[in-house]
């Protein structure tokens, strides 16, 4: 049985990202099982594969582990590189790591993930834009504080907060955010990272859509 993680549409479900890119980073060997998501609170038909109801959800050996962060946890107990070594930068990746996981809401409502748009932008508005600049602040402080010169990600070494940053990366290319010259570079070496790439390749193939979230994307985001 081994490893087998649920996850939603490639195209929209951003919090799968996140699991699925620490599961390839690590090169472990898992069965990927695509479900149908629709930007739901709570999906009753998940809930036989995820004890929240919610993708994404890692079944190891049939247990399930649900929420993103909890996954991520997990795998860290068996691979401790995928937090920063040293302590100040290990507590500063959580922190970060939290912050994602339980904030960013005006963002994330007006800029959905939709990996088959790529839009001219426009000009967030003040609460939207007050998100961007906290998410800047945050990628330029640990990149100029904590990556030492080690690697081009967040701590250097790709870690758990860059997996769950991953998805705000794909928003600023779809919605065109122009950020300051050290989090523009950040995203570019996200954006080259294999795994992303193999995402949004499986993500465009897609042919399920969702009419609500396609236009809310184009309502924000500008003209193509
Ligand atoms: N906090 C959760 C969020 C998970 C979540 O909201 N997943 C969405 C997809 S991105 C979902 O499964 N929605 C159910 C549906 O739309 O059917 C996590 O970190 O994993």
């Amino acid at each position: 049985m081994g490893l087998e993680l649920y996850i939603g549409n490639k195209n929209y479900s951003s919090w799968s990202l996140r699991a699925w890119i620490l599961l390839k980073h690590l090169n472990l060997s898992f069965t990927e099982h695509p479900v149908s998501v629709a930007g739901r609170e709570y999906n009753p038909e998940l809930k036989p594969i995820s004890g929240n109801a919610r993708v994404p959800c890692l079944h190891v050996e049939g247990f399930q582990i649900w929420e993103s962060l909890a996954i991520a946890e997990y795998l860290a107990e068996q691979y401790p590189a995928l937090w920063p070594e040293n302590a100040l930068a290990r507590a500063r990746a959580r922190s970060i790591s939290a912050e994602m996981h339980a904030g960013f809401m005006n963002l994330r409502k007006a800029m959905p993930m939709n990996l088959k748009l790529k839009l001219k932008g426009k000009p967030a508005d003040p609460a939207v834009q007050r998100d961007i600049n906290r998410i800047s602040e945050i990628w330029t402080e640990a990149r100029e504080l904590f990556s030492n010169n080690s690697g081009p990600y967040l701590f250097g070494r790709f870690c758990i907060a860059d997996a769950m940053f991953s998805p705000i990366v794909w928003r600023f290319h779809i919605y065109n955010v122009r950020l300051p010259p050290t989090a523009s570079a950040y995203m570019e070496v996200m954006l080259n990272h294999e795994a992303m790439k193999e995402w949004h390749d499986a993500a465009i193939k897609e042919t399920e859509a969702h009419a609500h979230y396609d236009s809310l994307a184009e309502e924000y985001g500008g003209s193509r």
